[in-house]
């Protein structure tokens, strides 16, 4: 243990084995009570405040939007989406995002937009996509109708599917689409994409096979705005480029796109996304600065072809490798804040990767409790809590070190905020690994629940 002094208080630190972040604070001074809100959800993943004060979320297995009472949990289902195609841990019914204008008196409309994962292949043939749909909803009968295809055919796979949606203050629909796990794991010997862009000919084609490991901006019609980056010579639905597995994405007070997503095995990152930049990967993880992460092309190996190669993660001589240095792109963009960067030589094989994990990520505007207005909330699926990271006066860095807050034996996968500014809901998975403060691995306390802390004071 050591003590690290913050803005004048003394705050604990614990640093216990080597996948621990040394600069996280651990013990902070808020106090709050925590009450399970509902429980039985098959695999919650979008939670957000509805106008109308209900929670509404997806559910990436069981396909439905589900609304919910806040006060005594009682939920209805407004639709399933039978069409979702959900096989492996991270497909299914993903994102949802409500028109900025949703239920208000005047103006206001009705629409609700989905994203999901669907099989464009007839019969047993199975092709993998990412769509996103537009839907009506009826208030009177609790229902969504009048589904729009928005956009279909956009690029998914088996892993590092993304499919965090927000609609912008711009009135753009923003959309996280992962790098497809490609170079990773049991898709080592696919080559990683995250880095090419869309040629003209692909845009008039409606050919979107190049959006993966992107962030799409696209009209609320699907179509291309006109001030969308132009990268390259083309303009097309890519906001910005470069992305791992991109899981968490919000909306600034000002309209910035803050966003969180996966490091490889070190390096989980959170980004102020701009138009046209480069967020690097698979060229660099986290910041440009040769520690431990050095881009290894399986697909690239020769002569010994990828697929010959034995299993394991050791990279033999027939795999290029490019250190973080030898890359240059005058688009690169280093994150706001980056979670367990670690020194060179880091065996993420012996010790445990060193990873957060982000899920869903949000931000705090509220002045109800001391000090955290303007702050981001990013949280850990594997840790089971939330980081509070404050930002500087424009949004444009992270002042000071995360705060860990709501820690339970859970995986917190997305957030929503009561605008009392006192209470949140953090919605849990169903399954999936989930380590205690020394590494070791524990049961989830609340699968596939909706949590809701209540701040208390300090
Ligand atoms: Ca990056
Ligand atoms: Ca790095």
């Amino acid at each position: 243990m050591r003590i690290l002094i913050v803005a004048g208080v003394a705050l604990t630190v614990v640093s216990v084995g080597a996948i621990q972040d040394a600069t996280i604070v651990t013990n902070p001074p808020e106090r709050f009570t925590m009450r399970v809100v509902t429980s039985g959800l098959d695999g919650p993943w979008e939670l957000t405040w509805g106008p109308d004060s209900h929670l509404w979320a997806t559910e990436r297995r069981g396909r439905r939007v589900i609304r919910v009472n806040p006060a005594d949990g009682t939920r209805s289902t407004l639709i399933t989406v039978h069409e979702v195609h959900q096989s492996v841990t991270q497909d299914g019914l993903l994102g949802l995002a409500l028109h900025p204008d949703f239920l208000k008196s005047l103006v206001g409309n009705n629409d609700v937009y989905l994203a999901f994962t669907y099989d464009d292949a007839p019969g047993p043939a199975l092709a993998r996509r990412m769509g996103i749909r537009r839907y009506q909803y009826d208030a009177n009968a609790r229902t969504l109708t009048a589904p729009v295809d928005v956009i279909m055919g956009l690029p998914t796979h088996d892993d590092h599917v993304g499919g965090r949606l927000v609609i912008g203050r711009d009135l753009k629909l923003y959309l996280s689409i992962g790098d497809l796990g490609s170079n990773f794991g049991a898709n080592r010997c696919n080559e990683n994409r995250a880095q090419d862009l869309p040629t003209m000919s692909q845009i008039g084609k409606g050919d979107w096979s190049n959006y993966q490991g992107k962030i799409l901006r696209l009209n609320l019609d699907g179509s291309i705005p006109d001030d969308n980056p132009v990268i390259n010579g083309v303009r097309s639905h890519v906001f910005s480029y470069g992305h791992r597995n991109p899981l968490g994405l919000v909306v600034g007070s000002k309209g910035e796109i803050y966003e969180s997503e996966h490091g490889p095995n070190t390096d989980d990152e959170v980004n102020l996304i701009e138009g046209g930049r480069n967020y690097g990967w698979p060229n660099v993880a986290g910041y440009r600065d040769n520690k431990t992460y050095v881009y290894a092309n399986w697909s690239a190996s020769k002569p010994a072809p990828c697929r010959t190669l034995p299993p394991g993660n050791a990279v033999p001589a027939s795999v290029p490798t490019q250190a973080e240095m030898a890359w240059n792109n005058e688009r690169f963009t280093p994150p706001l804040r980056t979670f367990f960067t670690v020194e060179g030589g880091y065996k993420a094989q012996g010790i445990g990767s060193a990873t957060m994990a982000p899920g869903g990520i949000d931000i705090y505007t509220s002045n109800a409790i001391p000090g955290w207005r303007n702050s981001l909330l990013a949280l850990s699926l594997i840790r089971g809590v939330v980081y509070r990271l404050t930002l500087s006066p424009d949004g444009r860095s992270v002042a000071g070190p995360p705060v860990e807050q709501f820690a339970t034996a859970n995986r917190y996968r997305d957030i929503a905020l009561n605008p009392d500014g006192r209470t949140f809901y953090l919605a849990t998975d169903p399954e999936g690994p989930s380590r205690d403060p020394s590494g070791s691995p524990r049961p989830l306390a609340n699968p596939g629940s909706i949590l809701e802390f209540k701040y208390e004071g300090n």
